[in-house]
């Protein structure tokens, strides 16, 4: 989240697009409704009328993938209709830049396309410089080659006719939420969007959470109180484990892990291959020297490039995502895999085939409350052929959050700690004391060891103390970081070095415990204006709880709104003042030459509406891998940076054999896999059986009753499920066709109390060209009466 979940009740609407919070955030709810009650409008875009929708001012309905045609519409009417807010767009973000002539788009593909590699040269994209290097700009924005125009240009082609043709949404409804929407482009307004799953697991998922930040850079609603482009965190600690480098490209604080490529041979090599030449992220050696003293303490010398090279490097060029580790493991290309809470045998994309893979590893350690259908994947009830299957597996107890201490941290970034409630039942432990024993015992193993590859093992430093309990405050206090001779506690990030006197584990959270106070405990609930709560925790970066803070305020610094000061440059006093820590030193004011503009991280602190990832700088629709339709927009029908994996793992389903759009979503009841709430007897009971939602349209055509069984089918296999025939879903009247679509929780496996078919037994293994989530979300299938 850009801002945080106590502000939300400060926008005047809220469109809430790919989240259904009443159901899977409920206690963020609230705040949702307290912007309900001051008047504030409530839009859901979901293909399904869920209970969030049912909360709503107005229910847009859209085909599964249908995102970017969507917002597309929407960025275009606002355009059309001049309803930007037109000081903001010009000031703050990239749209004056000037772009180079090398840029072009022509149906459905920009410039630079390597067919083999199915990758662009994004060189081709890029922004035009003078002699010094700086970019050029057209500040009335009218140059042609200027981002503004060349956005303008291309969502022109997402008329509200094209748009509807491919979404399917009703027309009077869709102008309704462009009219609801573009209100907020008002100076003094605010708007928020708030998504989640239904707009990330897409193979265009990046590009349609793109879509959203430029609409609401259009409307001036980002770094304003009740505003922000709001990702509605999973898990409770998803932010958290995020920010501690979860991804497999990631090293803490959202930066590179070294490649195997030669510019990563040395560590200046790759600190200048990672390093912007502007933005705030020119500091990032010194981030990452004190990541690695951190990681290797004495060890980590000048001498030695700070450990670099004890760090594992990614096979340049390979993708290490949860797809292509099963892939590899399909391949028997892994021998063993560490399974730290996660149940792939039922989350999984494609889940039969994960499983299959499953079987071609030599061991696998699952670490869980649980045992669940991936640790007992080898069982017969699994479908398996116990004595053919070779690998060996290990079963380690874990205790749950309420059995141990530490932080998570929430979507809005506030990290909090956690008191340990009751004791660990049984021999289950926690997750940490299971890694620091893990870690003491290789480290002892290798003590002795002269080998060259056992370096790494042997330089890392592991000070939590002696007992098999690890001292969490001393993992605390080298997260936050401290000065390597003193050993005093940093206060801020900006007092890191690159010289390899300071050690920090994770740069983002530095200053959550300077001296001897650890901020993650805070609890005082005081309210010293917009519901910042300055005092409670502690939020990432340098507590600051609305990012880019600095848009809230005009070109002087005068506050948008007076209703919804987030910091204002005092002139008298010669500071910034407001109610959030400002984004820069304080006593530089709007005028001072060297002040930064808001979007720090950025080049030239500009909001990026022209952002150059892997399949273009602007968003462009292409349709689901698998679709029901031609692509209305250009003749290119899948996303042309979609990455395959293995081939056996992504059978792909033609719409004549499925021709039904089908989705998968959460329940309130249940959690996810399902582990936990289906051996659990009061959520068990509630939701006892997999159910497929389907429409009475589509029913009638099938003679399908409400509660029959029926079978679902897709090119991945097929599950058995009740009927619940709904209005909820609705056929969709298209450009070319009526479509029907369905939906269906995803939480059913064959363990637990209650059982079910798991709906990944359906879904396809293909995900997004950036991040390479899976398609979960849209996907094409067939239903029938079971016999
Ligand atoms: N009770 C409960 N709460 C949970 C969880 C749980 O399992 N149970 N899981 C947690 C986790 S890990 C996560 S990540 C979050 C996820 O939170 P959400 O993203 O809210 O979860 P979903 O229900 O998967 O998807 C949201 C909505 O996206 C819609 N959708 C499907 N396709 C599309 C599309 O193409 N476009 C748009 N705009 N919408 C679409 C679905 O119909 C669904 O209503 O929830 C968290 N909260
Ligand atoms: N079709 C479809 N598939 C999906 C999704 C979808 O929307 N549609 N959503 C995807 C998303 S967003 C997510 S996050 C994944 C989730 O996929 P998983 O992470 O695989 O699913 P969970 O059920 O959350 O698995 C968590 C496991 O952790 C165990 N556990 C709970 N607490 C602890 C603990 O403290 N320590 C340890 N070691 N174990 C613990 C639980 O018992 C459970 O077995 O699923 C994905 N799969
Ligand atoms: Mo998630």
């Amino acid at each position: 989240m850009t801002n945080h979940w106590n502000d939300l009740k400060h926008a005047d609407v809220l469109m809430i697009i790919g989240a259904n919070p009443a159901e899977n955030h409920p206690i963020s709810f609230r705040w949702i409704l307290k912007a309900l009650e001051k008047g504030g409008k409530l839009i859901s875009v979901d293909p399904r009328f869920t209970r969030t929708s049912q909360m709503a001012n107005v229910y847009g309905q859209l085909r599964s993938g249908t995102d970017i045609p969507f917002i597309g519409g929407m960025i275009n009417y606002i355009l059309e209709n001049e309803l930007y807010h037109k000081e903001y767009v010009a000031a703050y973000t990239n749209a004056a830049y000037i772009i180079e002539d090398t840029y072009s788009f022509e149906d459905g593909m920009f410039s630079g396309y390597d067919k083999d590699k199915r990758s662009y040269d994004k060189t081709k994209w890029a922004f035009k410089k003078d002699e010094e290097g700086k970019t050029l700009q057209d500040p009335t924005l009218k140059d042609p080659n200027c981002v503004f125009q060349l956005m303008k240009k291309h969502f022109s082609r997402y008329d509200i006719d094209t748009v509807i043709g491919v979404t399917g949404t009703a027309k009077e409804t869709y102008l309704d939420i462009c009219k609801t929407y573009a209100s907020t482009g008002e100076v003094g307004k605010a708007g928020t969007i708030l998504y989640a799953m239904g707009g990330t697991q897409h193979t265009v998922g990046t590009q349609n959470i793109r879509s959203y930040a430029i609409l609401q850079l259009l409307l001036g609603n980002i770094g304003i109180q009740g505003g922000g482009v709001n990702a509605l965190r999973g898990e409770s600690n998803v932010q958290g484990s995020t920010d501690f480098g979860l991804l497999y490209d990631n090293v803490p604080g959202y930066m590179q892990v070294p490649t195997t490529a030669e510019t990563d041979f040395t560590y200046q090599g790759f600190l200048d291959r990672i390093t912007p030449k502007e933005g705030y992220w020119v500091n990032k050696p010194k981030f990452y020297t004190s990541m690695l003293k951190s990681f290797y303490g004495d060890n980590a010398t000048k001498g030695n490039d700070f450990g670099y090279d004890y760090l594992p490097k990614l096979s340049a060029g390979r993708n290490y995502s949860f797809m292509r580790l099963f892939d590899a493991m399909y391949r028997k290309e892994l021998e063993g895999l560490l399974l730290f809470g996660s149940n792939p045998a039922v989350g999984g994309p494609n889940a039969g085939k994960e499983i299959e893979s499953l079987s071609n590893l030599k061991w696998m350690v699952a670490v869980d409350l649980f045992e669940t259908e991936t640790s007992s994947f080898w069982q017969k009830e699994a479908g398996a052929d116990p004595a053919s299957i070779q690998t060996e597996v290990i079963f380690l107890p874990a205790s749950s959050s309420f059995e141990k201490e530490g932080s998570v941290t929430n979507s809005g970034r506030w990290m909090q700690y956690r008191w340990q409630a009751i004791k660990p039942k049984g021999e289950s432990k926690a997750d940490l004391e299971i890694v620091h024993m893990l870690a003491r015992k290789l480290k002892d193993m290798y003590k002795n060891s002269s080998n060259p590859a056992d370096m790494p093992m042997k330089a890392m430093t592991w000070d939590y103390g002696e007992s098999d309990h690890p001292d969490i405050d001393l993992v605390c206090r080298e997260i936050n970081g401290y000065d390597m001779k003193t050993k005093q506690q940093v206060k801020i990030f900006g007092d890191l070095k690159d010289d390899g006197s300071t050690c920090s584990g994770n740069w983002i959270y530095c200053g959550f415990y300077p001296e001897n106070e650890n901020l993650a405990k805070r609890r005082d609930s005081t309210d010293e204006g917009m519901s910042n709560f300055l005092n409670w925790s502690f939020a990432w970066p340098a507590n600051r709880r609305i990012l880019y803070n600095r848009a809230s305020a005009d070109l002087n610094g005068k506050a948008w709104s007076k209703d919804r000061v987030g910091i204002e440059w005092n002139a008298l006093e010669g500071k910034w003042k407001g109610h959030d820590v400002p984004d820069f030193v304080v006593t530089k004011g709007p005028d001072d030459p060297t002040f930064i503009d808001p979007f720090i991280m950025m080049a030239g602190g500009k909001g990026a509406i022209f952002a150059s990832i892997n399949e273009g700088p602007l968003p462009e629709h292409y349709e689901p891998y698998e679709n029901p339709m031609k692509n209305s927009f250009s003749s290119v029908q899948l996303n042309p940076a979609v990455q395959f994996g293995e081939e056996e793992m992504n059978a792909q389903g033609d719409v004549s054999k499925y021709p039904i759009v089908a989705t998968t979503y959460r329940l309130s009841e249940h959690w996810q896999s399902g582990a936990m709430t289906r051996s659990q007897e009061w959520l068990a009971e509630l939701v006892p059986h997999m159910f497929v939602e389907i429409s009475e349209e589509l029913a009638s055509e099938k003679g399908i009753k409400n509660k029959d069984k029926i079978v679902v089918s897709s090119a991945r296999g097929e599950i058995e499920a009740y009927a619940m025939v709904t209005k909820r879903f609705k056929p969709y009247k298209l450009k070319e066709k009526t479509v029907h679509h369905i939906g269906m929780p995803w939480h059913f496996g064959y363990k637990g109390i209650v059982t079910g078919g798991s709906a990944n037994r359906l879904t396809p293994h293909i995900g997004d060209a950036n991040s390479t989530i899976p398609e979960y979300k849209a996907f094409l299938c067939d239903v029938r009466r079971a016999k």
